[in-house]
């Protein structure tokens, strides 16, 4: 097939999963093109079947806000008719669905067809995609795509609650590379960040509110008073000075280390002993995946889709969002029982594995065949 992928080109989950995904394709042999307004962050180097087109939206003094949603939706008018694309598949409704709606009916009137495959991320749909200034068009652009998929029961759910949903939608998991997130031996390392044989906790993420890196800080504050241990916040975002603040109130910015954006995650989950993970909402948590794939257990909230992925008392535990105590008190027991982190290491292994892209992707080209075959004109 031949397929356009349309996603943020940023560090964020979906725009991670929509990459990994074409990688994954084009090694079956697909042509994928990613039309994006910047290359995706996970598309390094040149690989057979990968095709990149940049949107540049054309800045005008008339504009306080350059016209992407036109500039994408004429990049792919092009795109789709000139390589002759088969099926277009968007991530993250906002404003993916509405403009590739809009494509498709242009190139209708020229009697070109296109299907196009929405997949639901998260706050596309929980947060942002709830506000009233974004909702219409979000209910719509659903209900005129040709597919639409959720990365877990859990959005399915909320998104048939918050809108009028005619399609149905299909769940297709997030998933996980093996190739590069496993286990590797990283001791070195470890020394070097922990030399007294300290535990090491960690957080990966964007540092936006609804992921409450506060709460990773207060857990760490009561791990530490029982445990010898280091935490290591990995990422950025608009928190971050909040946070940086709040180590120094509480005296711990010796043993909190703020490791910003980093490529090779899967080094720093390596000489990890547990992973926090307390968001307010999460449709998936595609980073606490990460972490379980390296046989790193999770301390989370039990918020949206985190239950699907983190199974409580075997792969780590889950609290209330919001509750320090019990996530502290969870992490607690666990770092101070060997026996049980290692079983729980396991667990977390094992569970990841039923994530495994190899079990995954062939979902994804069963769907895009049902919707090529019975998508109508
Ligand atoms: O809302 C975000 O955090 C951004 C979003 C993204 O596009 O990066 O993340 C969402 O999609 C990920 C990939 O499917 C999921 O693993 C995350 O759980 C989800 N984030 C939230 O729901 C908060």
């Amino acid at each position: 097939m031949k397929i356009g992928i349309v996603c943020y080109p940023t560090y964020g989950g979906s725009g991670v999963v929509a990459t990994e995904l074409g990688l994954g394709l084009a090694k079956q042999g697909h042509k994928i093109h990613f039309i994006t307004y910047g290359r995706p962050a996970r598309l390094k180097h040149f690989q057979e079947n990968i095709f990149y087109h940049e949107v540049n939206a054309e800045d005008y003094p008339l504009f306080e806000y350059p016209p992407y949603d036109t500039a994408l939706a004429s990049k792919l008018v092009d795109v789709i008719k000139y390589e002759n694309l088969d099926l277009l598949h968007v991530h993250y409704a906002i404003p993916h669905a509405a403009v590739a709606y809009m494509a498709k009916k242009i190139l209708l009137a020229e009697g070109k067809y296109v299907p196009v495959v929405t997949t639901l991320h998260g706050t596309d749909i929980t947060l942002v995609g709830k506000n009233k200034s974004f909702a219409p068009v979000v209910a719509f652009s659903i209900n005129k795509s040709d597919g639409v998929t959720a990365v877990s029961d859990s959005l399915k759910k909320q998104t048939n609650e918050n809108f009028d949903i005619k399609n149905e939608i299909k769940v297709i998991h997030n998933f996980i590379d093996f190739d590069r997130f496993r286990k590797i031996n990283k001791d070195h390392f470890k020394k070097a960040i922990a030399p007294n044989g300290e535990k090491i906790l960690v957080h990966t993420s964007n540092f936006r509110k609804v992921k409450r890196v506060q709460d990773v800080i207060h857990v760490f504050k009561q791990v530490f008073k029982e445990i010898p241990s280091k935490l290591l916040l990995v990422g950025d975002g608009p928190e971050r000075r909040n946070l940086e603040e709040l180590c120094r109130e509480i005296g711990l910015c010796d043993e909190i280390r703020f490791l910003g954006k980093q490529d090779a995650v899967e080094e720093l989950l390596a000489v990890s002993d547990l992973f926090i993970m307390p968001s307010a909402n999460e449709s998936f948590g595609l980073a606490a995946l990460e972490a379980m794939a390296c046989e790193v257990p999770v301390i989370s909230s039990n918020a949206g889709g985190l239950p699907e992925v983190n199974i409580h008392g075997e792969t780590g535990f889950l609290s209330d969002v919001g509750d320090v105590d019990s996530m502290a008190k969870h992490a607690i027991q666990l770092l101070s029982n060997d026996e049980m982190l290692k079983k729980f290491s396991k667990n977390a292994l094992n569970n990841a594995e039923k994530f495994d892209i190899k079990y995954i992707l062939p979902q994804y080209e069963q769907y895009y065949e049902h919707i090529l075959a019975t998508a109508v004109y």
